[in-house]
């Protein structure tokens, strides 16, 4: 299969190509480097020392003699781009990450929120239309969020994507219906998948464009079978208040002997996935595409759920180091439930790995390797939800 990754330079992208490509699909990337310029707005670095992208390709090549295509465009700006290349390569299939992912960082300044709701929507519109405009039959497969359904369950399980609904007639009578999960986004980020979710509907049902939106949780670890195959294809580690997940971030700061900065009372419960499951989660997604005329297909790619407060005693215990309880720099609620149905992928043959203590450990390792690298400057999480007048 022919597979085109929007922001194939990125943490999940870089593993989801080398995945795709080891698993013999034809695998080419765009991207534009806008995750690497927030390094450099931020004043910070992936703890592990990842290679440029040109870089990255020709070891990749030398070790397996697959080459990875490359375009460097804006997807939500160079329209053309983006159509003249759907047009001249005929993908079988694109898989969109080329989305700004951070929740603090989108929460930063008003820029910040600008930007991130500009890059999001019109990648994903410009994704849609060029697709159409071309006539060239391609499944979409797009990198969407747990957030989108807010974390509170009211003790069911969240569904994948649509909730099942009774509406009762003035006649006293009651229609049943199926709806799109009512959204209800925590970040002006979040906010933009919840968006996305329309594109997907709109240009599903005006075109039937096929769409499988994958709703991911928290990803967790680095290292996957393909990045750790030479040091120069290793994957990027972030760690930075604005950039660094809750879990990867516990397991650094483990690594440095850093107090856990558990945010509140860490009552938060969160969905996670192993960095190893995603690629593997997305390639399921693709070598099964929905049919022609299948509305958007909507499946929950996570693996299990934790209290933050559980996993930040479960390193403490694993590494002797301290949690700290830091005022919670975010607008979100002090505890909540989460159940999730994940029957779809599952069915699809993931099995799925969780957080056992090894490889708790092996990312520690990594990170330890690395801990020289660490900016202590850089860990606090500074951006604030309501800014304090
Ligand atoms: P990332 O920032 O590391 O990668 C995104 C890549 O897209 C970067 O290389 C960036 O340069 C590129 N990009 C962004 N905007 C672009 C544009 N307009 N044109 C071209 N390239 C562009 O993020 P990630 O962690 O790999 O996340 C990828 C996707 O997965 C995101 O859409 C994110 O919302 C989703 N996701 C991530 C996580 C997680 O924990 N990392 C969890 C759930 C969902
Ligand atoms: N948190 C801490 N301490 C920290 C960092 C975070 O307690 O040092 C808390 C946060 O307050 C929050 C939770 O951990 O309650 C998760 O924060 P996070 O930064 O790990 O994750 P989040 O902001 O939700 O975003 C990440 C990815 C995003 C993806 C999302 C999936 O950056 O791209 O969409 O996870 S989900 O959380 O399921 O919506």
């Amino acid at each position: 299969m022919k597979v085109l990754v929007l922001g194939g330079d990125g943490f999940c992208g870089w593993p989801t190509a080398l995945h795709l490509s080891n698993q013999g699909h034809e695998v080419r990337i765009v991207d534009n480097f806008a995750r690497r310029k927030a390094d450099v707005e931020l004043e910070v670095s992936s703890l592990t020392p990842i290679t440029p992208l040109g870089t990255r390709l020709r070891v990749w090549q030398e070790l397996t003699g697959n080459e990875i295509g490359f375009d460097s465009f804006d997807v939500a700006e160079h329209y053309h781009r983006l159509l003249t290349l759907i047009e001249d390569w005929q993908p079988d299939a694109v898989v969109h990450f080329a989305e700004q992912r951070a929740a603090p960082y989108s929460m930063k300044s008003s820029w910040h929120k600008r930007y991130t709701v500009s890059n999001n929507l019109n990648a994903t519109n410009n994704l849609l239309a060029a697709i159409v405009e071309s006539d060239v039959d391609v499944h979409v497969v797009h990198l969407g969020t747990m957030g989108v359904y807010g974390y509170g369950t009211a003790g069911v399980k969240i569904p994948e994507g649509y909730l099942q609904i009774q509406i009762p007639t003035p006649e006293g009578e009651v229609v049943n219906s199926e709806i799109l999960y009512p959204p209800n986004p925590g970040s002006i980020y979040h906010m933009t998948k919840t968006q996305d979710q329309l594109l997907f509907a709109f240009y599903n049902k005006n075109d039937q464009v096929r769409v499988t939106d994958l709703h991911q949780g928290i990803v967790w670890g680095t290292q996957t079978a393909e990045t750790a195959k030479d040091e120069r294809l290793i994957n990027r580690f972030d760690y930075d208040g604005d950039y660094g997940t809750v879990l990867n971030r516990f397991l650094m700061q483990a690594a440095i002997n850093y107090p856990l900065t558990v945010h509140g009372t860490g009552g938060q419960t969160r969905a996670f996935i192993h960095v190893q499951d995603t690629v593997r989660c997305i390639q399921l997604a693709l070598e099964n595409p929905p049919e022609h005329g299948d509305r958007v297909r909507v499946f929950n790619q996570m693996t299990e759920t934790h209290r933050l407060i559980d996993l930040a005693k479960l390193v403490s215990r694993l590494t002797g180091v301290e949690v700290d309880y830091i005022e919670n720099p975010r607008n979100e609620a002090a505890e909540n439930d989460l159940l999730v149905t994940n029957d779809h992928l599952i069915e699809l043959g993931l099995s799925p790995i969780t957080l056992e203590e090894g490889l708790l450990t092996e990312v520690t390792e990594i990170a330890a390797k690395y801990a020289d690298r660490v900016d202590l400057e850089k860990i606090p999480a500074r951006s604030l939800w309501r800014v304090k007048k």
